[in-house]
């Protein structure tokens, strides 16, 4: 498959996806969106990957954002065009039946914090730095940020960062609980390589079924989420996997699953 934007590579059962646009700091221009598009499509529907990873090329950014320049000049049914896309390559990340991990190093920023928010976990180099700096641009969010920042920081901090448009620091995003893991500057890509081996080395199915439960159960009540997560459970009942799972535990031996 042909990318300009975009590199895509295989490391084992780890893909990873690689915004490549250094020079304009990887920021996001439909050609950017639709390659992502199509390169969680693929990596999502090949059964031989158990984990994808997202990151930006050079060290000064992971994404800065939606591309301004491409934006300036957008009418409003091309700027909707825009948003649509958008909107559709994030809920593909999102439903992309594996975990995704983002590998952050330098500036996530607008669009590109919002990437971030959509996969499942964020690892960041000490030199990242976030924000939602909309607000100078006078527009808000687009990709969802004002409905995943406060989902993920709580509804006070989330509208701190949306007004104020503020940039923070890596340490200062790990606090509030915008990323689960901040290590040496440049780590970021090793760093999210081991935890996606980590989980590599999982039931895939099982670990499939977690992520389902997690993004659909926090969308119902309590009660609903604990009925789907029932169901899940009694499919995963009817996988080869939980067979094998539970047999190499009693007869004391590593498992080797099939994601079956
Ligand atoms: N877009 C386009 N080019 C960008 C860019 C961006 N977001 N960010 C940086 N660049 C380009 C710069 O123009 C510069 O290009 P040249 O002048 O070299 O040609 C190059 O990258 C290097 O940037 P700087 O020279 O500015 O580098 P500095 O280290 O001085 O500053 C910075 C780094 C990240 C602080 C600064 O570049 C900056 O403030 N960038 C803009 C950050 C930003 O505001 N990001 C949010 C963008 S708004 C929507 C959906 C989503 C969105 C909107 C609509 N719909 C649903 C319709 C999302 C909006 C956004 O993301």
């Amino acid at each position: 498959m042909e990318y300009t934007n975009v590199m895509v590579e295989v490391r084992g059962a780890v893909g990873i996806i690689t915004v490549n646009r250094p020079k304009a700091l990887n920021a996001l221009n439909a050609e950017t969106i639709e390659e992502l598009q199509r390169a969680f499509t693929a990596m999502g529907a090949d059964e031989a990957l158990k984990v994808l990873i997202l990151t930006g090329a050079g060290e000064k950014a992971f994404v800065a954002g939606a591309d301004i320049a491409a934006m300036r000049d957008l009418d409003p049914l091309a700027a909707r065009a825009f948003a649509y896309k958008g909107q559709q390559m994030l809920a593909t990340i999102e439903a992309v039946a594996k975990p995704v991990i983002a590998a952050i190093g330098g500036f996530a920023l607008g669009g590109g914090c919002e990437l971030a928010m959509a996969c499942d976990i964020r690892i960041a180099s000490e030199n990242a730095k976030f924000g939602q700096p909309e607000v100078n641009l006078g527009v808000l969010p687009g990709f969802a940020g004002t409905q995943r920042l406060p989902r993920l920081v709580g509804k006070g901090i989330a509208k701190e960062l949306l007004f104020t448009g503020d940039i923070i620091d890596a340490q200062r995003a790990h606090a509030i609980g915008l990323v689960n893991k901040v290590v040496e500057p440049g780590k970021h890509l090793e760093s999210a390589m081991e935890m996606a081996e980590k989980i590599a080395g999982k039931g895939p199915l099982a670990v499939r079924f977690c992520k389902e439960a997690v993004n659909r159960g926090l969308e119902m009540d309590m009660d609903r989420g604990c009925a789907y997560e029932a169901e899940l459970f009694a499919i995963a009942f009817a996988t080869l996997d939980r067979a094998e799972g539970m047999s190499a535990f009693l007869e004391k031996r590593k498992p080797v699953f099939q994601n079956k």
